[in-house]
């Protein structure tokens, strides 16, 4: 049987140093070169990189849609106030309601706040797959210089113009969107 004698003063063992100046030693890493490298391993790296860029893409569209779940809730709808002189006042200004109803724009104007004079506008129809779950977005601002503030509908990367014809806001036409330019 060996014996191993130890000094009971110090009973720290130490560990056995690799040959080197440290414990690891950068020399002792093997960085294969460029040239080195098989076909196969560089197939398998893109792959494997293809791979890892669906699966990200994948969990950032569900994140954006349960995001969406619960900003816009199942039938996607957004809410806001604007004053457009339409019916309304600055102190007094319309409600806006947006929604995507299985596919179907729809925007429920409220003058005012006044139910009784509501208005709707029957936005497009939108193609596509999961389109029933996409947002539908109001901005307002006045995007042909006539001083009446006008209706801007975003869905996705698409705007709709419906501009403030001082009773009412209609779609804006072809020859009006030639004639100004937008931001
Ligand atoms: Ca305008």
């Amino acid at each position: 049987m060996a014996v191993r004698t130890q000094d009971m003063r110090n009973p720290t063992m130490r560990l056995p140093r690799a040959k080197g100046k440290g414990l690891f030693s950068l020399r002792r890493i093997h960085i294969p070169s460029i040239g080195s490298l098989t076909p196969t391993y560089i197939v398998g790296a893109i792959a494997a990189a293809v791979v890892l860029y669906f699966a990200l893409s994948a969990a950032v569209s569900w994140g954006i849609e349960r995001y969406d779940d619960v900003r816009y809730g199942e039938t996607r709808t957004f809410h806001t106030n604007a004053y457009l002189g339409i019916d309304d006042s600055p102190m007094n200004p319309s409600h806006f309601v947006a929604m995507n109803l299985d596919r179907q724009v729809i925007i429920m104007h409220i003058p005012g706040g006044d139910t009784s004079k509501t208005r709707i506008i029957n936005g497009p129809y939108l193609f596509g797959a999961d389109e029933d779950r996409t947002p539908v977005l109001l901005d307002f601002r006045d995007v042909n210089g006539d001083s009446m503030t006008d209706m801007i509908v975003n869905v996705k990367n698409e705007a709709l113009i419906y501009l403030n014809r001082g009773d009412r806001l209609g779609l804006m036409s072809p020859e009006e969107r030639a004639n100004i330019t937008l931001e």
